[in-house]
């Protein structure tokens, strides 16, 4: 007998037709009786298939008396209560490495966007404003001070591509990375006041929750940029928008939110702010590639064996 699988997020096709030759598959989503269809199969269900945003709800889990393991389809398990887990012996895995390049490449799509003012040059030829009408000019990116909060796999794939624009390149981390030769900076604050651009590239929980406050967006100032690729959890959300809206703060890229998928309002009219659904890993390449991962991870469990990908 298959085991059987809680599906909590659309995933590509040819992950959801490995899913199925696996498990016997429940879509929660997009079911109008979300409490019926638990009640039926939440005392057989083993695993668990989600993405790295959503997680797997703590009522959720509390629901789930048999169990065995969380596969998360992606990098980020903030969303999921890992002590919990570990008290109940419930494995949870992520899918590494993959989406890596795609996310960096994200970071570095908002950053160019950002300061060359694509979006805003985009809007102003769709609204035939051309021929009447004169933009701002943009900013230069070759040599811009970067800013990194995390320089683990993401981040040091944003440094690699930020170095071909001859960026100069500080980080802040728990500690300094031994074998990079990028400049560490232990204050968010500080790091903040030396670059042009901070990139958020650490991950989400509550050890990072709210790090770039009021304090952090002023000292990257009036002409500073903000680009995260992160978590919104890592940014005090209402703090941003009134730096943007004060002019304290220059601008924004953001692919992520604190309450997603609602993104403040006051940023949707902002022509300094580049907004994003959620996409850094979002390319057919990429979540392909995780789809593969997230099924041998299960595979792996259901075989007996530890997954490679297993945090807990
Ligand atoms: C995905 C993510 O968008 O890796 C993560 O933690 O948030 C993203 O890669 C998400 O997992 C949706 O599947």
């Amino acid at each position: 007998m298959k085991p059987d699988l809680l599906l909590l997020q659309p995933m590509l096709g040819r992950t959801e037709e490995a899913l199925a030759a696996l498990c016997e598959v429940h879509r929660l989503f997009g079911t109008t009786d979300k409490d019926a269809l638990l009640n039926s199969v939440a005392p057989q269900i083993r695993a668990v298939a989600s993405g790295g945003a959503l997680g797997l709800p703590r009522a959720l889990m509390d629901r789930l008396p048999a169990l065995e393991i969380v596969a998360i389809n992606g990098i980020g398990t903030d969303a999921v209560d890992l002590d919990e887990a570990r008290r109940r012996g419930i494995r949870v895995t992520t899918t590494p490495d993959v989406l890596t390049d795609d996310v960096a490449d994200m970071a570095l799509s908002l950053l160019l966007t950002s300061l060359r003012r694509i979006c805003e040059g985009d809007r102003f030829v769709r609204a035939g404003r051309w021929p009447s009408a004169g933009l701002p000019l943009a900013r230069r990116v070759t040599g811009k001070r970067l800013g990194i909060l995390g320089l683990g796999r993401v981040g040091r794939a944003i440094a690699r591509r930020a170095e071909a624009f001859s960026m100069p390149i500080s980080y802040t981390d728990l500690r300094p990375i031994e074998d990079v030769s990028y400049r560490f900076v232990p204050g968010l604050i500080e790091l903040a006041r030396d670059v042009d651009a901070l990139v958020i590239a650490a991950s989400g929980g509550a050890g990072s929750q709210n790090l770039v406050n009021a304090a952090v967006l002023n000292a990257l100032g009036p002409e500073g940029l903000l680009i995260n690729v992160a978590r919104g959890s890592v940014v005090e959300e209402a703090a941003l928008v009134s730096a943007l809206a004060e002019g304290r703060l220059g601008g924004a890229g953001l692919d992520v939110f604190a309450d997603e998928p609602h993104v403040p309002e006051a940023l949707w009219s902002m022509e300094q702010v580049v907004l994003q659904p959620h996409r850094a890993s979002a390319t057919l390449e990429t979540r392909a590639d995780m789809g593969d991962v997230l099924v041998a991870n299960l595979t792996a469990h259901f075989a007996g064996r530890i997954p490679a990908a297993a945090v807990a």
